[in-house]
């Protein structure tokens, strides 16, 4: 929503300059250019008792800063329901990933022979809690899954895609 209307400006500032000549219709171009490539991605998502994202499928372009702002919503305690955000490399099996993380409580159900498949991941958060990761979105095009790796929120549903455009 904010890109698109970022954008609109953009465009707006274009054409309004565009009638002042050709040489600042360029230079108007290349900054817009610039001014969206560096433009953070602010991706908000909430997480419930119910064992579910707000939202599960969600875009970035490539290379693209991205913030993720996850919160959980719930009011269950941490050891029972916690939630948290894993991206993982394109290609990976999120219930498999999810499988593995039921035997890592030590490290915040992070599996560590996984680790690799992991591009960025928020903290495991009890009820009410906030926290916020920027990470620079993947240079390569597809579709990115991520998950919540608390045991069995995988399997009820607790997952989703980040879409590389
Ligand atoms: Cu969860």
């Amino acid at each position: 929503m904010k890109i698109h209307t970022l954008a609109a400006s953009l465009l707006a500032a274009t054409l309004l300059l565009s009638a002042c000549g050709k040489k600042e219709e360029s230079a108007s171009a290349a900054s817009a250019n610039a001014t969206s490539a560096s433009a953070v991605a602010t991706l908000e998502f909430t997480a419930n008792d119910s064992m579910k994202f707000n939202v599960t499928r969600v875009e970035v372009r490539a290379g693209q800063q991205v913030k993720v702002i996850l919160t959980n919503i719930g009011s269950m305690p941490k050891a029972a329901m916690g939630h948290n955000w894993v991206l993982l490399q394109k290609g990976s099996d999120g219930k498999a990933f999810a499988d593995a993380a039921v035997g890592a409580a030590a490290t915040d159900y992070i599996p560590a022979a996984l680790q690799a498949q992991v591009i960025a991941h928020t903290k495991m958060l009890g009820p009410k809690q906030t926290d916020e990761i920027t990470f620079t979105a993947p240079s390569e095009p597809g579709e990115y899954p991520f998950v919540c790796s608390f045991p069995a929120h995988y399997v009820a549903g607790m997952h989703g895609v980040l879409v590389v455009k």
